[in-house]
Order: C-alpha cells, then sequence, then structure tokens
C-alpha cells in the first residue's frame, strides 16, 4: 500500500466497498482516482483504477435495461447497522431471523424456500439492527444480489447446520463458492490493497442447531476443516439458546456509539430514540442525520456524558462517546 493516502480517499474507498451497484462502484471508482494523491508510489494503484473503471464502464454498457442483475434488489438501510445472514440451505437462516426480528420469513424442512433477500429489524435494548435473510449459496448457486448485499453489510452472519452430517459439507461449499468471488468473509472488514475489488466484510460464524445431538462432535470435526477464523457462536435458532450472547455480539460488532439528543427548552434528551454513528466519527455526522443545514449552520453544541462536564460546550469535529445527550446550536 504507497504511504500517506489521505483521508478523502480512504473515505472514497470505504464507499466503494460498500457499493452494490455498478453505478455506485463507478461513482466511487472515480471518486478514489481523483483523491489519489498522483506520485511514484501510487502508479500501480493509479493504473488498476483505471483498469477497473474500464471493466466497470464496460459491464454497464452490456448490461441492457431490463436485464435482471444484482441492482434490481435494493433494500433501505435503516438502524445501526445491516447484518446479512448467509448459508446453505436448511442452515436455519430464515429460522434465525424469525428469532431475532419481529419478520415471518418461510421457515421449512426443504431447500430454496426463500428466494429473495429479505430484512427484519432486530431490536438491542434501545437501538434496532437490520438483518437480511438471504436464498442459499451452494456450489452451483449463488444469488446476483448477494455481492452487493455482503458487500455492503456491516457484518456477515455465515449460519451453518450442525444438526447433520452434510452441513459440514454444505458450509464448505459456501465458502468456497465464495472464495472464487471478490466478496469475501473475514475477522474484520477490509479491502485488500494488492487487488482492486476484492472485499472482505466482518463476519461471525453461526454454529446452529445445538439442541440436535451429534452437535459437539460435528464442531470438533469442523476444527479440522474451516479454513477461516472467525469469531464462533453456538446457537439454537429454534430453541432460543445462545441467541442473546449472538444478539449482543451483532451490536458490538457494528462499534457504534448512541446519541441521545434534546432540544434547549427540553429537560431531558428523546430517551426511545438514539441516532447511531460509527465509534471515532464525529457530532457533524449526528448533525447531518438531523438535517443538512444543521450540519452546516452549526454554531456550537453542549454536552452531558460520562467523560465531560455536564453541558461542556464542544464544536463539530467532537468525538461522542456512547450515551451522550447533545443539545445542538445554530
Ligand atoms: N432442531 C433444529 N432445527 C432447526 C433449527 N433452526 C432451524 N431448524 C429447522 O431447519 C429447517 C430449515 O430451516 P430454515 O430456517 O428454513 O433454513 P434456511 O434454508 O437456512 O432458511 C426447518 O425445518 C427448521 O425448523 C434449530 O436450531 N434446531
Ligand atoms: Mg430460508
Amino acid at each position: 500500500m504507497p504511504a500517506n493516502l489521505t483521508p478523502q480517499y480512504l473515505k472514497a474507498e470505504q464507499e466503494y466497498r460498500r457499493a452494490s451497484t455498478p453505478e455506485e462502484e463507478l461513482r466511487c471508482l472515480e471518486w478514489m482516482l481523483r483523491e489519489l494523491p498522483k506520485h511514484k508510489g501510487t502508479d500501480k494503484l493509479q493504473a488498476e483504477l483505471r483498469q477497473k473503471i474500464s471493466r466497470v464502464k464496460k459491464e454497464l454498457q452490456q448490461t441492457r435495461p431490463g436485464t435482471r442483475r444484482g441492482s434490481t434488489l435494493k433494500i433501505t438501510r435503516q438502524g445501526a447497522g445491516r447484518a446479512v445472514i448467509i448459508g446453505g440451505p436448511n442452515a436455519g437462516k430464515s429460522q434465525l431471523l424469525a428469532s431475532l426480528t419481529r419478520a415471518t420469513p418461510e421457515v421449512a424442512p426443504y431447500p430454496f424456500t426463500t428466494r429473495e433477500p429479505q430484512p427484519g429489524m432486530m431490536p438491542w435494548q434501545d437501538v434496532m439492527v437490520q438483518l437480511v435473510d438471504t436464498p442459499p449459496i451452494t456450489k452451483d448457486f449463488l444469488d446476483p444480489n448477494l455481492h452487493g448485499l455482503i458487500r455492503g453489510a456491516d457484518l456477515v452472519l455465515l449460519v451453518a447446520d450442525m444438526g447433520n452430517d452434510e452441513g459440514l459439507d454444505a458450509l464448505l461449499e459456501v465458502v468456497e463458492r465464495l472464495q472464487q468471488t471478490k466478496s469475501r468473509l473475514a475477522r474484520s472488514s477490509y479491502l485488500d490493497e494488492e487487488d482492486v475489488g476484492l472485499s472482505y466484510t466482518q463476519s461471525l460464524l453461526v454454529l446452529n442447531k445445538k439442541d440436535l445431538p451429534g452437535f459437539a462432535e460435528r464442531v470438533a470435526l469442523l476444527d479440522e476443516f474451516f479454513p477461516l477464523d472467525l469469531p464462533r457462536y453456538e446457537i439454537s435458532a429454534l430453541t432460543g439458546e445462545g441467541l442473546e450472547e449472538l444478539r449482543e455480539a451483532i451490536y458490538r460488532s457494528l462499534d457504534v456509539v448512541r446519541v441521545y439528543t434534546k432540544a434547549p427548552w427540553q429537560k431531558e434528551p428523546d430517551r426511545d430514540r438514539p441516532f447511531t454513528i460509527r465509534r471515532g466519527g464525529t457530532l457533524i455526522e449526528v448533525a447531518e442525520m438531523i438535517h443538512k443545514d444543521l450540519a452546516r449552520n452549526l454554531k456550537f453544541a453542549r454536552v452531558w456524558g460520562k467523560r465531560v462536564h455536564d453541558a461542556t460546550v464542544v464544536k463539530g469535529d467532537y468525538v461522542p462517546e456512547d450515551g451522550d445527550v447533545v443539545e445542538f446550536h445554530e
């Protein structure tokens, strides 16, 4: 990786990683190229970006209007973040969505019941996280919508059926199938520095059907074969065992902080609806979520929180802590 890439470049790259349509990819790649410092150390990266841009342009020309491709499906992002549930047939993906949210997907003991990605909202304390259930991945089948969903997700839940012996093979098939694409799973999200377009999404391995006999033996077997180093959770989506630990892990993986806002004339903030931003983000981002004008016109804010004195006056560059209460002044 060439040194001294600017924050603007890294921001463009971050957006690129989340791009879920070729149009978005193109916009982000051109943005990255604009922001890339042009010197000898970045020659290779420049060339790669140009190559990638022409490839996406070609791809866009070839897709005639009306042809089905990955971008046909658009699920609006909601809540503090998005976790996409993937796995082989009958792993219990839909059951997991049903158990963690109020969504009512079809759950059935035969494969390919779920044909389209389906969202649901998972509560955790006073915030909501969006979960998206998806069709199964097999050696021969990978829904074209899945690349965009995986790349754009804050987290992937890779669900495995540890309730019967085929589950292990099915899990390996999923991983092998993804290895053939540019959308892969890892302990944390990042872009491959050598290979433009290769994107890793932070993932948890969810070992399901703990209630069935043989579970522990299969997990032990998995240790010998499973090629990825991912945090593991053992659950039964059906009985609910392990689900609260998983729910918390999903929220924690998003690495967001909650900010509560109050108007100057209010004594107490709105405790029901915190805004969430990535840890390390600034107050300006919260202002932007409320209103573009507020972000532009912000003069100062007062903050109540664990690390600051009550009503501390701060600027837009203040980095909020979880649970901070903020009063904006235009
Ligand atoms: N025993 C047991 N069965 C489960 C569990 N989770 C899902 N199932 C069953 O496995 C089958 C497939 O579940 P489903 O959620 O439709 O799988 P999907 O294809 O991954 O969406 C259904 O018959 C479920 O009732 C579990 O934790 N324990
Ligand atoms: Mg399903």
